[in-house]
């Protein structure tokens, strides 16, 4: 019986351990069932894009595409496809704050008034605030989602001397578009994405 009683906590024990485990990867990686990617914010919280030189003291978008680049070469910022994922989105991470996205203009990925993907894939629906992207001041090249509260995007800053440059820093969204395997959802190992 004292074995028995050993063996049903020791399985109780583990049971509690992969709950906890369990638990913590679900608030780093969420998964969207319409299109099986993962997503999370980063841990970082990151301003628009900077000058890069003496005055760059902030962490900014290109660090943010860095941290998602650190999880897998695969993760970048998030890459927004449609509508449905712009809406999964917003009700996945809220709408009280903003967060970077990777849609960018600058001149290390495009040209002034094209914006691409970081992430590489093709532009396929554009959700601007009305009136964005302005470019204000000549130096917004980084765009981020939720903007004054709407869900809808607009492009910010590139240096810390202008209006549009001294917003709160924002976390990014990371998407990965694959599938972790188990031990890696559990943060067990290094992530590696399994292609479909
Ligand atoms: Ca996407
Ligand atoms: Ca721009
Ligand atoms: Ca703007």
């Amino acid at each position: 019986m004292r074995f028995f009683l050993k063996t049903i906590s020791r399985g109780l024990f583990a049971l509690f351990l992969l709950v906890i485990m369990g638990t913590s990867a679900n608030a780093q990686w969420v998964n969207n069932s319409t299109n099986g990617h993962w997503y999370r914010l980063t841990e970082g919280m990151y301003y628009g894009v900077h000058d890069e030189g003496p005055n760059d003291l902030f962490p900014d978008w290109f660090d943010a595409e860095a941290e998602a680049q650190s999880y897998n070469p695969d993760a970048h910022l998030v890459t927004i496809n449609d509508q449905a994922e712009n809406d999964w989105l917003v009700d996945t991470f809220g709408s009280e704050t903003s967060f970077w996205i990777g849609f960018t203009d600058h001149s290390t990925y495009s040209s002034e008034g094209q914006w691409v993907w970081v992430s590489g894939e093709p532009v396929s629906f554009l959700n601007w605030d009305a009136g964005q992207p302005d470019n204000y001041l000549q130096g917004e090249d980084s765009a981020h989602l939720i903007h004054f509260g709407t869900p809808h995007w607009n492009d910010l800053g590139n240096d810390n001397t202008h209006g549009a440059g001294v917003n709160s820093p924002y976390r990014g969204i990371v998407e990965l578009s694959g599938e972790m395997v188990a031990n890696e959802m559990m943060g067990l190992g290094s992530i590696k994405a399994v292609f479909r």
